[in-house]
């Protein structure tokens, strides 16, 4: 056997061991990503990411404050690396707040429906400390939201063991949204190592999974009585991590800062052929 026929089955093991068994490889066809290999220290590319920046509390009783800076989000090691750090901060409008952390998304600049969608992330945990991978529907400035959607692919809430992956939509949002709760196998945890959070969704399904293990599957059966599936439109991509809020709970004295998300990547696929039933 040659070194270069070793190389190659080397690759294919490691392409395996990524959460895509290569079964599915042969289903998928690469149509966007961040590696997030740039040199150390820069910000997220321009032409792929924006921030939402501020305070606030976003909608959820959030305590930071979102900024640009490097020192909240910037590309280390192979990694986007978004820290969220315990520090006063006063933003543009002039409220001090007690933490600063960062959110990118890729609204305007890359949306998709359908296809599959995934992070190879090591995750942030402690208490109050509430990191997520998600998308809105890309008609949001429109129709606002919930109507324009909302897929929750990874939310962590300070348990290492236990991940969230959640829809809103009208009638089924916040609170009501509909949510699975993934245990994962004893011992394994998220924020020592990388796993891949993605989804795969098509017209009237959306599955969640955590590496290669089916989290939820989700149809218009799943939805309240009348509700809308609000998912057969071009979502957006967003990264965070929020401190404090509602639903997580707020920092205390077990909670050690700073608190870092690492992103190997994100990748957006599309079927490899289109007319394929998923
Ligand atoms: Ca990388």
């Amino acid at each position: 056997m040659t070194a270069r026929i070793l190389y190659a089955l080397a690759a294919l093991v490691l392409v395996s061991t990524h959460g895509m068994s290569q079964s599915d490889a042969s289903r998928w066809k690469l149509v966007w990503s961040d590696e997030f290999n740039a040199v150390d220290g820069t910000l997220p590319d321009p032409a792929k990411w924006g921030f939402d920046v501020g305070g606030g509390g976003w909608g959820n009783k959030e305590l930071e404050s979102y900024t640009s800076r490097p020192t909240n989000v910037q590309q280390r090691g192979g990694n986007l690396v978004i820290t969220a750090l315990k520090e006063e901060y006063t933003g543009k409008d002039g409220f001090a707040r007690p933490y600063t952390s960062a959110r990118i998304k890729t609204k305007e600049l890359f949306s998709q429906a359908y296809g599959r969608i995934e992070a190879r992330m090591q995750l942030p945990v402690g208490k109050g400390i509430w990191p997520a991978f998600w998308m809105l529907g890309d008609d949001i400035g429109s129709v606002g939201w919930p109507k324009a959607g909302e897929i929750d692919i990874m939310e962590n809430i300070g348990e290492a063991g236990r991940i969230y992956s959640t829809l809103h939509g009208p009638g089924y949002s916040g609170a009501n949204g509909i949510s699975a709760k993934y245990d994962l196998p004893a011992g394994e945890v998220v924020n020592t190592g990388f796993h891949v959070y993605a989804v795969e969704s098509s017209p009237n399904n959306i599955r969640f999974y955590f590496d290669d293990k089916l989290i939820a599957e989700r149809t218009p059966a799943d939805l309240p009585a009348g509700a809308k599936w609000v998912y057969d439109h071009p979502f957006f991509l967003i990264l965070n991590v929020a401190v404090g809020g509602g639903w997580p709970g707020y920092p205390d004295e077990t909670t050690a800062f700073p608190q870092r998300m690492l992103v190997d990547y994100v990748r957006v696929y599309k079927p490899a052929k289109e007319s394929q039933s998923q």
